[in-house]
This record gives structure tokens, C-alpha cells and sequence, in this order.
């Protein structure tokens, strides 16, 4: 899965045209460099980073949405937001991207009605306060719990099993230790019977890990992290270096799933 952040420093026509048209350019290059899914997102969850208007998130992320689905490209929509998820299907988005696991109460029968699948992720918290002091008693648990009561209330709202995901959000509400112990604990998470996604691209857990790291010298932390992830029974990967991502992803199959 690779990411296509949507989010203009220029709110002038100008700037709103040059960020849909790279964002489409890169989603193009994503796809030809071999990911499967492409997620589009137009608001920042970045710790500390204000909500965005639903007017506003539509309008950035609607056109890449619908021109990338118009060149058959598989598109998840990244949003919390109903509304924008609603503009998303509508323009050709497939799969909707809940880093609040259906916190927007009208977002599971939405997904139902048009058939698509979904993703849950789990977070503490809001992305405003989620990374002050977070704490868990058993973090793996917790997360685990959390996402099987998430994906209970998505088929009881008609959205079929095989169209959920789950994901445990790295760096959502999470402290290194917390974002380690989700990291080594894949199969306990897969254990729950949903596909599992794993986001740990560029995140700021490396970091506290390894000292300061420019974005690309993240990707191949990226890479094993993800290996790891994929070992434990992840079933996929969020990523901003696809081409990275695909090979860690291919060699871990063939070494651990003997298929390549
Ligand atoms: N991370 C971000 C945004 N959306 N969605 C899922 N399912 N999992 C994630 O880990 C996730 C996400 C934030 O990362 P970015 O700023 O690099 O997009």
C-alpha cells in the first residue's frame, strides 16, 4: 500500500492544482513500481496536528481520488471523516482507511452500502493528545481487544470479513516500548482472524530507536521492521517507498512463506 499525502502548503488555485497533479503523478508511479493499493490521504494525523475542514479534505483528496480510479488504480481513502469517505466512493475509492476504526458513527453502514472494504486502525486518543503520556497495562491486548470489538460492530453493520483489516497504529497513542511490543507481537494480532496492516513507515519510533534519521535513511528501517511484521503473519504494508517496500515484502515471502 503506498501513500499519497494530499495536503497543499497553498490553499490559492494554483497550489491546490500542482498538489492534485503531483499527487497523481506519484500515485501513477506507485502503481507502475508495484503497489497494490494506493491511499490517499488529506488530512495529517502527525502528533499534534489540527483537524481539517471536511470541505477542505474533499477538495483535496476527491480529484486524485478520481483521476487515479479512472487509470484502474486500487484506491483507499485515509480518513475519519464519513462525509469525505462518502465523496471518496462516490469519485472511485475501494477501500476506506480509518485510523479511528469507525468513530464517525455513520461510517460502517457507509462502507456496507457501497460494498467496499475497510481498514481499523487503532489509536489513543485524538492526534492532538495522543502522544503525551500514553499507557497501557498489556499494549498488545489492549490494541488486540480494541480492534476484534472494532471489527464485531463492522460486520454487524453488514460489512463482510474478508472486507476488514486491521491495523494496530504505530506511533498512534504509543511510546517506543509500546510501538516495539506491537511490532514483535504479529502473530498474536493476526491470531484475531482479521487481515493485519502494518504502517511503521518513516515513523518517529526509529528515532528514539537509532538517533536522528533523515526520511529516506528511515526506509530501511522501514524494511525490517515491516520483514519482521510480515514473518509474524502481517498481511500488508503502508508504505512511502514502494520499491523498498516491495522487495523486503517479496524476500520475507520467500523466505518464511517459500513464495515469492
Ligand atoms: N499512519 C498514518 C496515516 N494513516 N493508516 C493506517 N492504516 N496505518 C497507519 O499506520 C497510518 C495510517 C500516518 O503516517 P503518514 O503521516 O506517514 O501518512
Amino acid at each position: 500500500m503506498g501513500i499519497v499525502n494530499v495536503t497543499p502548503d497553498s490553499f490559492s488555485d494554483g497550489g491546490r492544482f500542482l498538489a492534485h497533479d503531483a499527487a497523481i503523478a506519484h500515485g501513477l508511479a506507485m502503481t507502475e513500481a508495484g503497489a497494490d493499493l494506493v491511499d490517499v490521504g488529506g488530512e495529517s494525523t502527525r502528533p499534534g496536528a489540527a483537524e481539517v475542514g471536511t470541505d477542505i479534505e474533499i477538495d483535496r483528496v476527491v480529484p486524485v481520488v478520481r483521476a487515479l480510479a479512472e487509470r484502474e488504480v486500487l484506491v483507499s481513502i485515509d480518513t475519519s471523516k464519513a462525509e469525505v469517505a462518502a465523496a471518496a466512493l462516490a469519485a472511485g475509492a475501494v477501500v476506506v482507511n480509518d485510523v479511528t476504526a469507525l468513530g464517525d458513527p455513520g461510517m460502517a453502514d457507509l462502507v456496507a452500502a457501497a460494498g467496499a472494504g475497510v481498514i481499523l486502525m487503532h489509536m489513543l486518543g485524538s492526534p492532538r493528545t495522543m502522544q503525551a503520556d500514553p499507557h497501557y497495562v498489556d499494549v498488545v491486548a489492549e490494541v488486540r481487544d480494541f480492534l476484534v470489538a472494532r471489527a464485531e460492530r463492522a460486520e454487524g453493520a453488514g460489512i463482510p470479513r474478508e472486507a476488514i483489516c486491521i491495523d494496530p497504529g504505530i506511533g498512534f497513542g504509543k511510546n517506543l516500548d509500546h510501538n516495539l511490543a506491537l511490532l514483535a507481537n504479529v502473530p498474536a494480532l493476526a491470531a484475531a482472524g482479521y487481515p493485519v496492516v502494518m504502517g511503521a513507515s518513516r515513523k518517529s519510533w526509529m528515532t528514539h530507536l537509532l538517533g536522528d534519521l533523515s526520511p529516506e535513511e528511515r526506509d530501511p528501517v522501514t524494511a525490517v521492521a515491516h520483514a519482521l511484521a510480515i514473518a509474524g503473519g502481517a498481511s500488508m504494508i503502508r508504505v512511502h517507498d514502494v520499491v523498498m517496500g516491495l522487495r523486503s515484502a517479496r524476500t520475507t515471502d520467500a523466505i518464511v512463506r517459500s513464495f515469492a
